[in-house]
């Protein structure tokens, strides 16, 4: 048996948390990240019989019955998962009956994932109903995305469309667009059915005055669309209280779209 300590996933979780808490996403106890393993490359580090104890996770979630999760801890901070990712991170099995965690590793201290596990795992269903290499979602807190939720619409169609504006490579990275949640409670199954209602549309999903979301195949693919967003952002909170004199035009975005090749959401551009 090779070294959990050494394991690219657990390497790759270290990094990705220690990133996103210096780029300021992810005080606290802020964000969280799910990520779909190989079950064959987790034996190759763990001994897939050996369960620590089980976790009830509170909903079913039946389409991923044997699929084994990275995923960051409850009340964990992500600045804290580079020196002892055993405690801040584990690694869970969805158990036979579709409502149990079975902890193979981590969460050391007798902690448990994310109190977002529902958004996270219901995302995970919906993403790979229409995306069957979807592996990664990841939530964080990204400054100029919150700021600009203070002071924007929170439209789907007029969100999408003030971003695609900022930053040239926008409508290439997100052609689908972000889908925007109001205000909810989080840590709730409600909240977790409706991120995962957008998540058949979209990729990025907007908490109202609380964060976003991410997916994609690999960390990085959810990392640089939030990342992309992230930085049309800061350039509308930058931008916003002065006069506008210059903007990419909709027939641009539009021959963006077309040259790149890209499946853009045509209702989100006015021609
Ligand atoms: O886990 O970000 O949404 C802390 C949060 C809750
Ligand atoms: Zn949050």
């Amino acid at each position: 048996m090779k070294d959990i300590f050494t394991a690219p996933f657990v390497e790759e979780m270290k990094k990705m948390t220690a990133n996103m808490y210096r780029l300021g996403w992810d005080e606290r106890n802020g964000g969280n990240i799910s990520y779909m393993l190989e079950n064959d490359l987790v034996a190759e580090y763990l001994d897939p019989t050996q369960v620590i104890r089980t976790i009830p996770i509170g909903f079913e979630a039946k389409s991923l019955v044997g699929k084994i999760f990275i995923v960051t801890g409850t009340g964990k901070y992500f600045k804290n998962v580079m020196d002892d990712p055993e405690t801040n991170l584990g690694i869970i099995r969805i158990a036979e009956d579709g409502c149990t965690a079975e902890l193979l590793w981590g969460y050391k201290d007798g902690g448990k994932f994310t109190s977002e596990l529902p958004a996270h795992l219901m995302s995970h269903m919906a993403r790979l109903s229409v995306d069957p290499d979807n592996r990664v979602v990841m939530h964080c807190h990204p400054t100029y995305t919150l700021a600009m939720n203070y002071v924007h619409e929170l439209d789907e169609k007029k969100f999408t469309h003030t971003l695609w504006e900022m930053c040239t490579e926008c409508i290439v990275v997100f052609p689908d667009g972000i889908g925007v949640l109001p205000w909810m409670l989080c840590g709730t199954n409600s909240i977790g059915e409706a991120t995962a209602a957008k998540m058949k549309e979209f990729r990025l999903v907007v908490w109202g005055m609380h964060g976003i979301y991410g997916v994609g195949k690999n960390l990085d693919e959810a990392f640089g669309l939030i990342e992309t967003v992230e930085k049309a952002a800061q350039i509308y909170m930058l931008t916003a209280h002065l006069p506008r004199i210059n903007t990419i035009k909709d027939e641009e975005l539009k021959e963006l779209a077309e040259y790149f090749g890209v499946k853009y959401r045509k209702d989100f551009l006015n021609c």
